[in-house]
């Protein structure tokens, strides 16, 4: 499942009198010479080409006569907590992948894709009547394929992908639709000349490898319609994490990092042994004089293995470089699922996947529950 246009779509519920003409949720645009991005738009503007990740002054220019809004937080979080507590309804089992977007894992609901189609109308209805807003829904019998069916007719769409059908399905489908592909490697394959799914499917895995390093067999599975990865269901504690106090304030970096290093393994270790993952790593550092700090990243593959979480650990103390000689660090994770019905054991993300998928995620954000 997934919201359409969701931000804008709450916008023109609180202002009905907005529905239906060009909205724009994101910065401000200052006539054209506003900086910042936007964020989403809703479907009256997307007809003039704007789009999520947009530059704000190149939507005004499409579209000047748009209503740009600054998006309102706390109340797209209430309302995804509406829609969520519709589908919980109906399975307990449900990754919930982002503010608008969830999986549902409904072999135990039902028995065939045209009562799974039923269900999900069933699912849109309760939605709008409950919520106001609207969503689509993509059926498949992965992730990855019902991700792209979710987004393939839009909006109030429902797409069913039958077994067996998924490579056809994609077949034409732009590459770049593919979870996991972002702007580093949508770059590659324009400059190979890699426009569809077909194209990178008729590739071999050695031929992919060569071409995008460990990614590349990965990325050729998942252009065929095959991914056998778990729905990552919340778990029951909210965090887990350490810190290390120093006996002496310690200013040398390398005793940082490797401070952090031995945090980031005792963590894995944990996450492992009860087999949860991670989706947001979370720093705390401690100067001389007690003053105390923390930082956030949030990735958008959630993650157990110790390098993963240490790289991403030593990228945020060397962005915000203590200035002082430090007295204590610590690593707290949070986002914490548990992976259900194991198809398969979590995959290895490979780290320039990681970094890439970032971007749309605030990259840094106070967490002040630490
Ligand atoms: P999406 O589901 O990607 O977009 P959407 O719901 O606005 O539109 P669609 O109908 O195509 O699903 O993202 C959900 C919300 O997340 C979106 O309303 C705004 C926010 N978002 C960002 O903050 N930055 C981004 O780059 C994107 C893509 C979304
Ligand atoms: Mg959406």
């Amino acid at each position: 499942m997934d919201l359409d246009a969701f931000f804008a779509s709450v916008e023109e519920l609180d202002n009905p009198e907005w529905k239906g003409s060009p909205l724009v949720v994101g910065a401000d645009p200052k006539m054209g010479l506003g900086r910042g991005v936007v964020t989403t738009a809703n479907y009256a503007a997307r007809k003039y080409g704007i789009k999520s990740a947009m530059p704000i002054s190149e939507a005004w220019r499409r579209c000047p006569t748009a209503r740009f809004v600054r998006g309102h937080y706390p109340r797209y979080t209430e309302k995804s907590r509406e829609v969520f507590d519709i589908l919980q309804e109906a399975t307990d089992v449900i990754e919930r992948a982002g503010i608008d977007e969830a999986y549902l894992d409904l072999s135990d609901k039902v028995d065939t894709f045209d009562e799974a189609v039923n269900l999900a109308r069933d699912f849109q209805a309760r939605i709008e009547a409950a919520t106001g807003l609207t969503a689509s829904f993509g059926m498949a019998t992965s992730k990855t394929v019902a991700k792209i069916a979710s987004d393939y007719r839009k909006p109030r769409g429902i797409t069913a992908v039958t077994p067996g059908t998924e490579a056809t399905f994609l077949a034409p489908l732009a590459a770049r639709r593919i979870p996991g592909v972002g702007p580093k490697t949508e770059a590659r394959l324009e400059e190979l000349g890699i426009e569809t799914c077909a194209d990178l499917a008729a590739l071999s895995g050695t031929r992919m490898g060569e071409l995008f390093g460990s990614w590349g067999p990965r990325l050729a599975e998942l252009a065929r319609g095959i991914d056998d990865s778990p729905l990552l269901v919340a778990w029951e504690r909210k965090s887990l994490g350490n810190e290390t106090t120093y006996a002496q304030d310690v200013d040398d970096p390398r005793v940082w990092e490797s401070t952090l290093n031995a945090l980031a393994e005792e963590s894995a270790e944990t996450l492992q042994k009860e087999g949860v993952v991670a989706r947001t790593i979370t720093i705390k550092v401690r100067v001389t004089g007690f003053e105390t700090y923390t930082r956030g990243r949030s990735l958008p593959v959630p993650v157990c293995e110790k390098d993963a979480i240490a790289r991403v650990a030593l990228d945020l103390l060397r962005e915000n470089a203590p200035d002082k000689p430090v007295r204590l660090l610590g690593l707290r994770l949070t986002g914490l699922a548990a992976v259900v019905r194991g198809q398969s054991t979590l995959r290895a993300w490979p780290a320039d996947v990681l970094g890439e998928l970032e971007p749309w995620i605030a990259p840094q954000r106070r967490v002040d529950d630490w």
